[in-house]
């Protein structure tokens, strides 16, 4: 668990801090020479009962607010430090809005330095204190009256930390691991070391991602308050060790992560709480974004500007990408000096289309927020692996969403019912109007039917199945027909079918070509002679030769007689026994290898099966 202290420059939060653990956070020589902290300070802190959580100290100065929020976020408990002498002050309002935006639910405050002042002041600063809290994250806190300096109170300080520690829901140690990384550095004969609060998830040594820049990373070593570790779970403070990646490729802003589906934010859809000074911002102001420990340039389109509310949704538009993940908690800042103008939650960090709109509010159900992203992906499935990110929820309650009838779940995608139902329909109407078209034919190519509708081919897969089921369509190798379809002929078409089996039979062993008969008979012959082929009432030999079924089990019967097994014939040693000209010869040839009657061997062909006569 991390507590975070927060309030106005020398009130007197690493006081505090040195009072409670021990351990003086302000390690800088600057920060010793000028009496004020500038970086983020860490240290242990022991409770009974409780067990050792990390203190993340920040500084108060109005110019280190930036430093200030990128340890305050991923924060458990917050400690705001107001000094009673000198009472609420700016940094202490702003550093209290950040938490409050950054849904910090629970705190201490501790109202410090008693030793200056009296009971009656106390008692002013109290009541005044209680009224800032209103409203805010903290609203509900313990005010705890303490002094560094005499030690009065910090047991009462240490209690209340210790009762708000014990009512914090724990977190999911079993999600996706995420480090946001508040500080980078190079140790001699180790490399690279990050350090950082665990979001969520938990890390061991082996294989992560480094972001932004997707850098695949070793990680070699782990420790928590400075001592060697197998694990580091959510809600803890962690020092890394890293092969693979450079101290600057894993600066503060950068994100060690583990798991598949993280992307690299651009663009992100959030909803925005605004503070008064958000009046002005339009979308071409410059912003602030930070959200962890990154602090990039962005700008904001607000989707009811006009609303006149404090709660809005909106795209977020990053100068550099980041990583973000749904239900992530952000600050936005702007103007000079920048000023808080809005906290906000992100409901999708990779929305799917170019001008995105808001879809569903974070706090819909996850069902309802599938639906709302299958709907924003058209006809498009939706990449399965990237749920837990743009939802964000656990890999585990992904997988739970699959057993929802509304949604349909392969390995790798993810699409509604509804969508599935409307390729079905798309389908089925294709197929039926497709052979209202063609009757004589004997269904749809697959392969035409893909091309022809723009679903996802896992989609079209899952209707075909779905259609095959229900006893709609029928599915015969590359084939799909509606169920029962026969393929039939108009009684003009059953009149040329009988006029064509009466020319082919009539012509013997050397027929007329296709072009020749659709010349004397129109074009209509062709479907009625695929028909006729179909239901065996004549072979297609060749593209060009069509013969009666008897004369081609004459021909072959002659061609098998006269050939010895294991011997080659070129074509000319069997043209006598086949009997023919050369011109139908060598497509008979071709025909009898495509049956397997005969094999190309060499500079002829051999005998292959005696028995085989024909299809
Ligand atoms: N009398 C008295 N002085 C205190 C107490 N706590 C802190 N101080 C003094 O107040 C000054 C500032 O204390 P810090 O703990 O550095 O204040 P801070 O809030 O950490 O300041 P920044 O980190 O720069 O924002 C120091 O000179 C402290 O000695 C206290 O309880 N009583
Ligand atoms: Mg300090």
């Amino acid at each position: 668990m991390i507590l975070g202290t927060a309030g106005h420059i020398d009130h007197g939060k690493t006081a505090l801090v040195r009072a409670l653990t021990g351990v003086d956070t302000d390690r800088l020589p600057e920060e010793k020479r000028r009496g004020i902290t500038i970086d983020l300070g860490f240290a242990p802190l022991v409770l009974d009962g409780v067990g050792t959580i990390g203190v993340i100290d920040v500084p108060g100065h109005e110019a280190f607010v930036r430093t200030m929020l990128a340890g305050a976020t991923g924060i458990d408990l917050a400690l705001l430090v107001i000094a009673a002498d000198e009472g609420v002050r700016p940094q202490t309002r702003e550093h209290l809005t950040i938490l409050t935006m950054l849904a910090v639910r629970s705190g201490v405050v501790a109202l410090t330095k008693i030793d200056l002042v009296d009971k009656e002041w106390l008692e002013l600063v109290t009541a005044d204190v209680a009224a800032v809290l209103q409203g805010s994250a903290l609203q509900d806190a313990p005010i705890v009256p303490v002094s560094a300096q005499t030690g009065e109170g910090l047991e009462q300080l240490r209690a209340a930390i210790q009762s708000s520690a014990s009512a914090v829901v724990a977190r999911d140690a079993a999600d996706l691991f995420r480090m946001p990384v508040d500080r980078a550095f190079s140790v001699h004969g180790t490399g690279t070391v990050v350090t950082g609060t665990v979001w969520s998830g938990t890390l061991r040594k082996g294989a992560a991602t480094v972001f932004p820049g997707g850098f695949p990373v070793r990680v070699r070593e782990l420790q928590s308050h400075g001592a060697t570790v197998e694990t580091v779970s959510a809600s803890m403070r962690a020092a890394v060790a890293l092969s693979g990646v450079d101290v600057e490729q894993a600066a503060r802003g950068a994100v060690l992560v583990t798991g598949e589906g993280w992307t690299e934010s651009a663009v992100m859809l959030a909803e925005l709480t605004l503070t008064d000074s958000a009046v002005s911002v339009t979308p071409r102001t410059r912003i602030r974004c930070h959200l962890g420990a990154a602090d990039v340039g962005a700008r904001v389109r607000l989707f009811d500007p006009f609303a006149g509310q404090i709660q809005t949704p909106a795209r977020v538009r990053l100068d550099q990408p980041i990583i973000a993940r749904a239900g992530d908690r952000f600050v936005l800042r702007a103007g000079s000096p920048l000023e808080v103008i809005a906290g906000g939650v992100v409901t999708d960090p990779v929305p799917a289309e170019r001008r995105p709109r808001p879809v569903s509010p974070f706090s819909a159900t996850p069902p309802d927020r599938l639906l709302a992203l299958c709907a924003q992906g058209g006809s498009r499935a939706v990449d399965r692996r990237t749920l837990p990110i743009r939802m964000g929820i656990s890999p585990f309650t992904v997988d739970a969403l699959a057993s929802d009838q509304r949604f349909f779940f392969t390995d790798r995608a993810v699409f509604s019912r509804e969508l599935l139902e409307e390729a079905a329909r798309a389908l089925q109407e294709f197929v039926e109007g497709a052979l209202v078209n063609s009757p004589t034919e004997s269904g749809v190519q697959l392969g035409e039917l893909r091309g022809a509708l723009d679903f996802s081919s896992e989609l079209v897969d899952e209707a075909l199945r779905m259609l095959a089921e229900r006893e709609s369509l029928e599915i015969e190798g590359a084939v799909v027909r509606t169920a029962g379809w026969k393929p039939r002929l108009s009684t003009g078409q059953s009149d040329l079918a009988e006029r064509m089996v009466h020319v082919y039979c009539s012509s013997g062993e050397e027929p007329p070509t296709v072009a020749e008969v659709v010349a004397r008979h129109g074009d209509d012959v062709a479907p009625v002679l695929r028909y006729l082929e179909r239901e065996a009432r004549l072979i297609r030999v060749s593209g060009e030769f069509y013969y009666c079924p008897e004369v081609v089990d004459r021909m072959l019967a002659r061609l098998v007689t006269a050939m010895d097994e294991d011997r080659e014939y070129s074509p000319a040693d069997v043209k006598d026994a086949v009997g023919t000209s050369r011109k139908y010869l060598i497509p008979f040839l071709e025909f009898c290898d495509r049956t397997r009657v005969t094999e190309r061997k060499g500079a002829g062909r051999v005998l292959r099966n005696r028995q085989l006569a024909r299809p």
